[in-house]
C-alpha cells in the first residue's frame, strides 16, 4: 500500500503529511507521517496533526442524516431522501412566503476551494439569496480589509514562508504561533540562528514571546497607539526610506502629521510598553532591508481592527518593506483554507476570484460562467454577525443552511446567537460530528471529511495545494459537493452541479479568470508537479506569483496607499463594575470551537477544560487560588472556569481560550461590537469582573 500525500485538516499552515495503512477500508487505522517535501512544515507536525486520523473514527461520527419532526421533538435518524425532501420543502415554503432572502447560508474557512465556490454559487443561483456569509469574518477580515485598502489586494504572506528565515527582523503582533502553528517556529528559529531578530507584541508572555529577542507587552486593544508610536520614533530617528516613499507609495504626509502626536511618553501611558522597548523595536526593524511586520488575531479581532492593522502596515511602508523581495507586511491566516475560503464567493459582498458582487463587470463575467442573467444575481448581504443576529427577526432570514462552522461556541455573545438560531423556522447543518450547532438543527446532513475527499486548499502563503483522498467515507455519508448537487437539482437551479471536485475546480478556474485572485492557470496536475502554485496565476504557462508586489502594488496607480489612523481604545473599557480586561484566544491542543479536537482522546488529555489565566497579584486581591472555580462576568453573561495563575500575563488582563462549550464558554462574555469596515467583532477585548466560586468541593470548572 503506498501512502497518500496530503495535508493536515486543521490550520492554515497546511502541514504536509502522508496517510498510510489500510486505505481501502473505511474506519481502517491510518498512519500519519509528516512530509519533508512541504516547505511550511519540513517534516514537523503539531500534536493536532499527529492525531488527526483519529477524527475519522470518533465514536459519535455522524453516519446517517438526522431530522426532528417539530422544533421540540428529538433528532432522529432518517433516510437521505427524507432529509433532502424536508430541506427542499422548507426552502420552497419559506421562500414562497417571504421571498428569496428568507433562506440564509453560512459557510466556513475550513471548506476546500471547490466547496466554498460551490456554496457561494448555490446561494446566488439556486437559492437566489443575498444572505450568505462565513466564519472568516471572525478571523482575518480586518487584515483583509486593511491590506485591500493599502495594497489593492490581500494575500496572507507576501512571499514563500521560507523567506522569513532569511530576514533581518520579524515583528509579530498578536500571534502565538508556538501554539497556533508550531512548525512555523522553525522559520523563526532559522531567522534567529542567522542573526535576525524576533519581536513579539502580546499582552501575555506566551511560548512565542519567550523565544523572542524582544517582547512588547501592551494592554489589549492598544496596538494602534503602539504602531503609531513606533512610526513616530522611526520618523524622529531618521529611519524612513525616503526614496521608497516617493517612488512606491502615496499619502505619507497625512500619516506623518498624525503620528507626530504619538510621542513616546504618551504611547507608553496608553500601552504600558516602556519607551526603551519601543526604541529597540524600531531599531531592530529598520536595521536591515529585509524585515517583516506580521499581524495575527491579537492585533486584528477588534472593533477597530482594520485601522489597527493599517497602523502596522503604515509602519512597514514607512520603513520601505512591502514590495521588496524577502520582506513586507503579512497576515497569518488561520483556518485550513482561510485564504482560499475568502476568495471564491462565500463572503456576503463577493463573487469568485475575489471579485466584488457590486461590480457590474464582475457580475457579467461570473453570470456568464454560471449561465444566468447578471440581473438575476443578488446584491451584497449581511456580514456574519449581522446575519446571525437577524435570524428569525421580522426582516431577517427564516431558515439557514450551515456548512463548516459552529457558531454556538465560536460567535461573539453566543447566548444571543443561540436565541436567534432557535427563532428560525428551519435550520439545516452539514457536519461530520454532532457539534453544538448541529444539535440545534432540524436536519443534520452527515458529510465526508478531509482524508475521505479531495480538493484544493490555499495555505497562508497563498500557495494552492492538493488535498487527496486516502480512504472511502463511511457508508451513509455524502460529500458537501454531493449534498449541494442534489439540492440544486431538486430546486431546479440553472447551471451545472458536479459532485467531482476536479470538475468544480475547472469551473472555478474560469469564474476566477481575470479577477484579483486569478486561479485560471492552476491545474491539479501542476499543483502535483510543482508542489503547489501561488495565485494569481492567469495562464497555464504562467509561473504563479510567489511575491506579488515586487514591481507594483495592485492599486490603480501601482502605489501602496497610506491611511492616517487614530487610537480610540476598546469599544468597552474597564470601569469600577467591570474592572479587568478579558482577552480570548487559543491553546495548542484544541482547535477552534473544539467540535473536532474535543473528540480526540490525546488532545482532551492535553487540554481537558476551559480556564482563566490571571496574574497572581490580581488573584490575591480577588481571593482566587490556583485551580479554584472562578465566575467571570461581563455585561453580556457569565462563564465559570478554573483559575490558572501565571505572572506571564499583565495584571490588568485575564485570558480565556474559546474552545469549549457549556458554562465555560468564553463567548458568553465577548463583545460583538463590529469594525465599521471589516465587520469583525471585538473578540480580543472586553471588560469583566471575577469572583471565586465557593462550592463545597470546589468543583467549579466548566464542561
Ligand atoms: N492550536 C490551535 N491552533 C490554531 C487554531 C486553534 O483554534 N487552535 N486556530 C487557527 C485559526 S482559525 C486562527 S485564526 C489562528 C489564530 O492564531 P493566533 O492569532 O496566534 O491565535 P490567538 O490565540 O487567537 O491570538 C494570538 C495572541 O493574541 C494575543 N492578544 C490578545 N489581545 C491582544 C491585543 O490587543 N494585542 C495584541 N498584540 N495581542 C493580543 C493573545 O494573548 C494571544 O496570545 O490559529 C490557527 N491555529
Ligand atoms: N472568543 C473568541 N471567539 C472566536 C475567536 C477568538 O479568538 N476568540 N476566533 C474566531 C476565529 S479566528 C474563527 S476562524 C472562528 C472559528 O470558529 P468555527 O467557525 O466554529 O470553527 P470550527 O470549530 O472549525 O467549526 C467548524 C465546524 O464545521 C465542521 N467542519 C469542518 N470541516 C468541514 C467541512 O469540510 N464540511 C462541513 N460540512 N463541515 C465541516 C467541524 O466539524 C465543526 O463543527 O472562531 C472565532 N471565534
Ligand atoms: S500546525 Fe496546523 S497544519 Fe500543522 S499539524 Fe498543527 S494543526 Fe496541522
Ligand atoms: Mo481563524
Amino acid at each position: 500500500m503506498t501512502d497518500t500525500p496530503t495535508h493536515c485538516p486543521y490550520c492554515a499552515l497546511q502541514c504536509g503529511m502522508s496517510l498510510g495503512g489500510d486505505a481501502a477500508e473505511p474506519g481502517g487505522p491510518l498512519r500519519v507521517t509528516p512530509r519533508e517535501d512541504v516547505p511550511a512544515n519540513r517534516g514537523g507536525l503539531c500534536q493536532k496533526g499527529w492525531t488527526a486520523a483519529e477524527m475519522l473514527t470518533v465514536p459519535d461520527r455522524l453516519t446517517s442524516p438526522l431530522m426532528r419532526a417539530s422544533r421540540d421533538a428529538p433528532l432522529e435518524p432518517c433516510t437521505w431522501d427524507q432529509a433532502v425532501d424536508r430541506v427542499v420543502s422548507e426552502i420552497t415554503r419559506l421562500q414562497g412566503a417571504y421571498g428569496p432572502d428568507a433562506v440564509a447560508v453560512f459557510g466556513g474557512g475550513g471548506l476546500t476551494n471547490e466547496k466554498a465556490y460551490q456554496l457561494g454559487k448555490f446561494a446566488r443561483i439556486a437559492l437566489r439569496t443575498s444572505q450568505i456569509d462565513y466564519n472568516g469574518r471572525f478571523c482575518m477580515s480586518s487584515a483583509a480589509a486593511a491590506s485591500g485598502r493599502a495594497f489593492g489586494m490581500d494575500r496572507g504572506l507576501p512571499g514563500p514562508i521560507t523567506d522569513l528565515g532569511r530576514a533581518d527582523a520579524v515583528l509579530l503582533a498578536g500571534g502565538n504561533v508556538a501554539e497556533t502553528m508550531p512548525p512555523f517556529m522553525r522559520h523563526l528559529t532559522d531567522l534567529q540562528r542567522a542573526g535576525g531578530a524576533l519581536i513579539v507584541v502580546d499582552p501575555r508572555r506566551t511560548t512565542t514571546a519567550r523565544q523572542a529577542d524582544l517582547h512588547l507587552q501592551p494592554t489589549p486593544g492598544t496596538d494602534l497607539a503602539l504602531a503609531n508610536g513606533l512610526l513616530h520614533l522611526a520618523v524622529s530617528e531618521g529611519l524612513l526610506d525616503e526614496d521608497y516613499l516617493a517612488e512606491r507609495t502615496g499619502g505619507f504626509e497625512a500619516v506623518r502629521t498624525v503620528v507626530n502626536a504619538y510621542w513616546p511618553d504618551r504611547v507608553e501611558r496608553i500601552t504600558g510598553v516602556p519607551v526603551p522597548h519601543m526604541r529597540e523595536a524600531v531599531r531592530l526593524l529598520a536595521r536591515g532591508e529585509r524585515s517583516y511586520v506580521l499581524t495575527a488575531r491579537g492585533a486584528e479581532q477588534h472593533a477597530r481592527g482594520t485601522d489597527m492593522v493599517t497602523a502596522f502596515i503604515n509602519l512597514a511602508l514607512a520603513l520601505g518593506l512591502p514590495g521588496r523581495p524577502g520582506s513586507g507586511y503579512g497576515c497569518l491566516t488561520g483556518q485550513g483554507n482561510g485564504q482560499g475560503g475568502r476568495e471564491h464567493g462565500q463572503k456576503a459582498d463577493q463573487l469568485p476570484g475575489y471579485r466584488r458582487i457590486d461590480d457590474p463587470a464582475a457580475r457579467a463575467h461570473v453570470a456568464a460562467v454560471w449561465g444566468v442573467d447578471p440581473a438575476d444575481l443578488p446584491g451584497p448581504g449581511r456580514s456574519a454577525y449581522e446575519l446571525l443576529s437577524a435570524l428569525g427577526t421580522p426582516d431577517g432570514p427564516k431558515a439557514m443552511l450551515l456548512f463548516g462552522s459552529n457558531p454556538v461556541v465560536s460567535a461573539p455573545r453566543a447566548s444571543a446567537v443561540e436565541e436567534r438560531l432557535d427563532a428560525l423556522d428551519f435550520l439545516a447543518v452539514a457536519d461530520f460530528v454532532p457539534s453544538e450547532t448541529a444539535r440545534r438543527a432540524d436536519v443534520v446532513l452527515p458529510t465526508a471529511q478531509w482524508a475521505e475527499e479531495s480538493g484544493t486548499m490555499t495555505n497562508l502563503e497563498g500557495r494552492v495545494l492538493r488535498r487527496r483522498q486516502a480512504v472511502r467515507p463511511p457508508a451513509g455519508v455524502r460529500t458537501d459537493l454531493q449534498i449541494l448537487a442534489v439540492l440544486a437539482d431538486r430546486l431546479q437551479a440553472p447551471g451545472t452541479w458536479s459532485e467531482e471536485p476536479a470538475e468544480v475546480f475547472e469551473e472555478l478556474r474560469e469564474a476566477s479568470a481575470g479577477g484579483p485572485a486569478d486561479y485560471s492557470g492552476i491545474t491539479y496536475e501542476r499543483i502535483e508537479k510543482e508542489g503547489g502554485v501561488f495565485w494569481p496565476c492567469p495562464a497555464e504557462d504562467h509561473p504563479g506569483t510567489p511575491r506579488p508586489f515586487l514591481d507594483r502594488f495592485a492599486t490603480p496607480d501601482g502605489r501602496a496607499r497610506f491611511t492616517p489612523v487614530e487610537h480610540r481604545g476598546a469599544a468597552e473599557d474597564v470601569d469600577p463594575d467591570y474592572p479587568v480586561y478579558l482577552t480570548t484566544g487559543r491553546v495548542l491542543a484544541q482547535y477552534q470551537s473544539g467540535a473536532q479536537t474535543r473528540r480526540v482522546r490525546p488532545l482532551v488529555d492535553a487540554a481537558p477544560e476551559p480556564f482563566v489565566e490571571l496574574h497572581p497579584d490580581l488573584a490575591e486581591r480577588l481571593g482566587i487560588a490556583e485551580g479554584a472555580g472562578v465566575r467571570v462576568a461581563s455585561r453580556r453573561g457569565a462563564a465559570t472556569v478554573r483559575a490558572r495563575l501565571t505572572d506571564a500575563i499583565r495584571q490588568d488582563t485575564v485570558f480565556i481560550p474559546f474552545h469549549w462549550a457549556g458554562e465555560g464558554r468564553a463567548n458568553l462574555l465577548t463583545n460583538p461590537a463590529l469594525d465599521p469596515m471589516s465587520r469583525m467583532p471585538e473578540f480580543k477585548v472586553c471588560a469583566v469582573r471575577l469572583e471565586p466560586v465557593l462550592t463545597p468541593d470546589d468543583e467549579g470548572a466548566g464542561s
